[in-house]
């Protein structure tokens, strides 16, 4: 149990892993994980965090010395999470220790704007650096325009368009792939990740796919998301499209991917204006001006409800989980009291 290892996949049941110091070659190593697929202890970690954690990609992790069973899960630097419908945990960690957040969206069809600020929230909840890649540049007459639009939404965040068939563009995302840094893509399935992550590995190290008519989905759709071990250093993690829903919306996230529009709202009149029909309100004077557009006030307010209700949430499970806190520490006391061996009265 001495040097730790790199989750280069995680699934259910176990995880593949590779010694996390030197160069990252050779083959992974598999582990199986405890029944529950948990991991029992953070060394080090705050005594809450001490908590059962499931490790995922990126992770550095501990083994045994017959390197058989995982013991232990360092303390993440950052984490790329999603909002989780299971009970036992509030949101799944999509990729640990990540620098960089590449929001990876088309020009081909036209790019999503709404899914670009909802990743970029993503982004920037996780501690991560975000940089948004606009891919298949070659299928449209001007891709610097349409970067310029996507950049008015994507404040304080470089924004590349990129060709990987005509190799245009890549140089800035090849300057990223710095010794250590490890890079993770995200976005909407057949917008050119893995295509991407081949590309600045500079072999074929992940399947892509044509997008098959009807349903959408790639013949070679990414189904797990995967670390790659580039030979300069980098890691580069490739992920399966995430769906709009459960992605995790924070307060302190959103006033990043919304600067812009949180500058405004502070300049309404009442510290409470719900930007509908209040004296004063600076939001409504922006949308008539034209300075914000409804598009992305509606998107805004719609990831304000959804941060809202996912803290609410978190607060009915905190409560629940110190709530079952102080009857094991009152069960503890009154078993105390009443002497090991004593009878229930
Ligand atoms: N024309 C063009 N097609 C691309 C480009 N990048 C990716 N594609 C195509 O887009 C499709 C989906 O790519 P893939 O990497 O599998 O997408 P993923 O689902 O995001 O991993 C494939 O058919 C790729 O060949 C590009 O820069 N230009
Ligand atoms: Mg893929
Ligand atoms: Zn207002």
């Amino acid at each position: 149990m001495t040097d730790p290892w790199l989750v280069v996949r995680a699934d259910k049941g176990a995880v593949l892993v590779v010694p996390a110091t030197g160069p990252a070659t050779g083959e992974p190593v598999r582990v199986a994980l405890d029944r529950d697929g948990l991991v029992a202890s953070v060394p080090d970690g705050p005594s809450d965090e001490r908590a059962r954690l499931v490790p995922a990609v990126g992770d550095r992790v501990l083994l045994d010395d017959e390197g058989t069973t995982l013991v232990g899960l360092l303390p993440r630097r950052s984490a790329l999470v999603r909002d989780s419908a299971g009970r036992t945990s509030l949101t799944q960690v999509l990729a640990a220790n990540v620098d960089v957040v590449l929001v990876v969206e088309h020009l081909d069809p036209d790019p999503d704007l709404g899914r670009v600020e909802r990743l970029l929230t993503l982004a920037w909840r996780s501690g991560a650096q975000p940089v948004v890649v606009l891919t298949k540049a070659d299928l449209v007459p001007d891709p610097a325009g349409m970067a310029q639009d996507v950049a008015q939404v994507a404040l304080a965040v470089p924004v590349h368009a990129v060709s990987v068939t005509d190799d245009e563009g890549l140089e800035p995302l090849r300057a990223l792939l710095t010794p250590g840094a490890t890079l993770v893509v995200v976005g909407p399935s057949g917008a050119g990740k893995s295509t991407l992550v081949n590309a600045l590995a500079g072999r074929e190290v992940m399947a892509t796919g044509e997008r098959r008519a009807g349903d959408g989905r790639g013949r070679h759709t990414t189904t797990h998301r995967e670390l790659v071990p580039l030979p300069g250093g980098a890691l580069l993690i490739d992920t399966p499209g995430i769906r709009a829903v459960g992605l995790v919306a924070d307060a302190a996230a959103l006033e990043h991917t919304f600067a812009d529009v949180a500058e405004i709202a502070a300049r309404c009149r009442f510290a409470d204006c719900a930007h509908t029909t209040e004296p004063g309100c600076a939001v409504r004077r922006a949308l008539d001006d034209g300075e914000l557009t409804e598009r992305r006030f509606t998107s805004w307010r719609k990831l304000e409800r959804e941060a809202a209700y996912q803290e609410r949430r978190a607060d009915v499970r905190l409560a629940a989980a110190e709530k079952a806190r102080w009857k094991r520490v009152t069960m503890d006391y009154h078993r105390g009291r009443r002497g090991p061996g004593a009878p229930r009265p």
